[in-house]
């Protein structure tokens, strides 16, 4: 017997994903099983094979020099008496841990940040009148947000106020907010758009941000070798980056992109795999930048496109995406997004994606050698996220050249619909949504016409119809079954009336599971969100959009605080925050953003903290006392929503709600008597 199939014969079977085990959805389910049949290596496997370090998983293990890794396990049999665990340098478990987390909240500040100034800088381009391809779409986004940045819309002529120059605001817009990364002095400007008691609060304790370059430098300082050894006061500059993100570039990206692109309203589409056509050219956008995907987009819908798509045998182009890039084509666009997070590699696995195109975050590396087994053109668009391997293709992103950059992708998809091979495999699986909510979409069809405010909103949930709101939101993480907590925290938090408002992979996983249909009201809501719903005919479930959109969540909430009759603060809200399988260190830069913001924001997929209880303890517990909001986790989902749903009751006693009202129909004499 020759030496190789001697090997052979005692070599294990590879361990493989259990496709009904890691995901809930059967699109996944059914392309996990085609890539196992043809021997394509995707996350899911991957997960089954390679498991997570022990100690790296607690948070305790240093590598800020090269005298480590230092590893400090929490002992089995837990900790007696004084915790001696130290690193060489004498780093406790708290330090180190708090370090760790500390570096993940910089890391994801960064990313949502260098995406908000991108999109900055495109404005700034816009304003100077250096580009063509883009312009402003929303105005009234862009007179909206002036005067945060100290800009004047109006100016005095002969003791008149009038319009000023709409060219002259833009482009003081845009230098104000391009300098919001690096000014050397102050504090971020939107920051003043939390609510008065918020902002104070933050002030009072030395945590408004200055700009946001420098809260990301100073943590990564901070967290070096030698320096802050004090948890309590590392998870100080944990607040003060992350208000950075949320209240700073996030929210500036958000912005920016509703002035350039437009402010998203209602519409239908759909979500799932099954959204890839087999006679058409299939495109998938990917990441989180929207800048280039919007140029996709018209050029996908132009004539010349469509008629080259034609002469080439395709029936049309049909847009898809993944991810957040995906959400912000849904949400402006309607284009479908063909999965979350962990379905990436299934897409190409279809055979029928012509042209994947990624930008920034959450794209796999393992895209390319997936592209390898199909004739699917893998472009990389981003001058700071290449990759090695050689059949990928980078074109680089212009927004100079912007239309020319994406016809030519285009171009190049269709050119490659001919190259398809035989194996061809598009799941039917798909379901109908209705996104692009916002917080002046809320307020149209919660207030109505004629009375656009939050007042109804509040007004519900003071009678009890509605019991809170969630905001939940996130990614997928391979480590948990795809979907399957995100859809039942979601489902336990509406069947208990709470309304939930999501973002992210959160969002595309409610498509996926129709939760974002108006007709979900009556399947799956108690009957005091089902009646609300209902009555003005949104789904119980509102999708706002990408992960730098948990800003449009934040100023959602400083809403109902502005509306009335819920508190001074968002801390006072009957609200939570959830991430039911959270993944990414941006996930822990928006948690802590909204724990300082007071919200109560539990995590599904364990945290890195199991380690260092003390500083587990002070994140779970004390920081209520400092912000009114919290960190927390919990695997289990129904435990997970309840314990949301418990919290919201906790706000509803002490705003003394907690027992419903019955609506009474009021003629005008009752009225009158109201008023007297
Ligand atoms: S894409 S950050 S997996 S939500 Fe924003 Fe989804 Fe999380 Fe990426």
């Amino acid at each position: 017997m020759v030496e190789e199939e001697k090997k052979e014969k005692v070599a294990k079977p590879k361990k493989m994903a259990d496709p009904a085990a890691v995901s809930i959805d059967p699109a996944t389910q059914e392309m996990l099983a085609q890539a196992q049949k043809l021997g394509i290596d995707t996350i899911f496997d991957r997960a089954v094979t390679m498991r997570p370090c022990n100690i790296g998983m607690q948070g305790t293990c240093c590598k800020m020099c090269a005298m480590g890794p230092c590893r400090l396990p929490l002992p089995k049999a837990g900790i007696e008496g004084e915790d001696t665990r130290k690193g060489l340098c004498g780093a406790t478990a708290n330090t180190v841990a708090a370090r760790n987390f500390a570096r993940m909240v910089a890391a994801g500040t960064a990313a949502h940040s260098d995406h908000g100034r991108a999109v900055a800088e495109v404005f700034l381009s816009v304003a100077r009148k250096e580009t063509d391809d883009y312009t402003i779409k929303s105005p009234e986004r862009l007179l909206q947000i002036a005067p945060y940045f100290g800009v004047a819309t109006t100016v005095e002529v002969d003791g008149e106020q009038l319009d000023r120059d709409f060219d002259e605001i833009a482009l003081e817009v845009a230098e104000k907010a391009v300098a919001e990364w690096g000014k050397p002095e102050g504090e971020l400007c939107y920051l003043k758009r939390a609510p008065e008691p918020l902002y104070e609060r933050w002030k009072k304790l030395g945590e408004l941000p200055r700009n946001i370059d420098r809260e990301v430098v100073e943590i990564m300082h901070r967290t070096t070798m030698g320096v802050d050894q004090d948890y309590k006061n590392i998870v100080k500059q944990c607040t003060r980056c992350s208000l950075s993100d949320g209240w700073g570039g996030s929210m500036m990206a958000t912005d920016f992109q509703d002035v350039m692109f437009g402010a998203p309203s209602p519409l239908h589409s759909e979500a799932n795999l099954g959204i890839m056509k087999e006679d058409h050219v299939n495109i998938i956008v990917h990441g989180h930048e929207p800048v280039l995907s919007e140029m996709i987009v018209a050029a996908a819908q132009s004539r010349e496109m469509l008629d080259y798509a034609a002469s080439k045998g395709a029936k049309g182009i049909q847009l898809g995406g993944i991810c957040c890039t995906g959400n912000e084509m849904l949400q402006r666009h309607g284009v479908p997004p063909a999965g979350t997070f962990l379905q990436q590699e299934l897409v190409i696995i279809t055979g029928a994606c012509d042209a994947m195109v990624v930008d920034v975050q959450c794209v796999f590396q393992n895209l390319a050698n997936v592209a390898k087994c199909f004739h699917t053109k893998l472009i990389t668009t981003h001058p700071i996220a290449k990759m090695e391997q050689d059949n990928v293709i980078h074109i680089e992103f212009d927004e100079h050249h912007a239309m020319e950059d994406a016809k030519r992708i285009v171009t190049m998809a269709i050119d490659n619909f001919e190259n398809r091979g035989a194996e061809v495999m598009i799941p039917k699986h798909k379901a109908v949504q209705i996104a692009g909510f916002g917080v002046e979409s809320i307020k149209y069809h919660l207030g109505g016409t004629f009375r656009g405010s939050y007042y109804t909103l509040n007004d519900n949930i003071i009678n009890g119809r509605v019991r809170g709101v969630a905001g939940v939101v996130g990614c997928n993480n391979a480590r948990t079954r795809h979907n399957e907590a995100h859809i039942t925290v979601v489902k336990e938090l509406i069947k208990n009336d709470v309304l939930v408002l999501t973002t992210g992979c959160n969002g595309i996983a409610c498509a996926m599971h129709g939760l974002l249909t108006p007709e979900t009201a009556q399947v799956f809501c108690g009957p005091g969100l089902a009646e609300v719903c209902e009555t003005v005919g949104i789904p119980p479930v509102l999708h706002l959009g990408s992960c730098v959109d948990n800003s449009r969540i934040l100023l959602a909430a400083t809403e109902v605080v502005k509306a009335g009759g819920l508190g001074k603060d968002i801390r006072d809200l009957p609200a939570a925050g959830s991430a039911p399988e959270w993944m990414s260190e941006k996930a822990i830069a928006i948690g802590q953003y909204f724990v300082a913001s007071g919200v109560y924001t539990v995590f599904g997929y364990h945290m890195p903290l199991e380690g260092a209880p003390v500083l587990k303890d002070y994140l779970y517990k004390e920081l209520e006392n400092i912000y009114g909001g919290m960190w927390d986790c919990e695997p289990d989902p129904i435990k997970h929503a309840q314990k949301m749903i418990a919290h919201i009751d906790k706000k509803r006693k002490e705003l003394g709600i907690d027992k419903a009202r019955e609506r009474v129909l009021m003629d005008m004499a009752d009225r009158q008597a109201l008023e007297a």
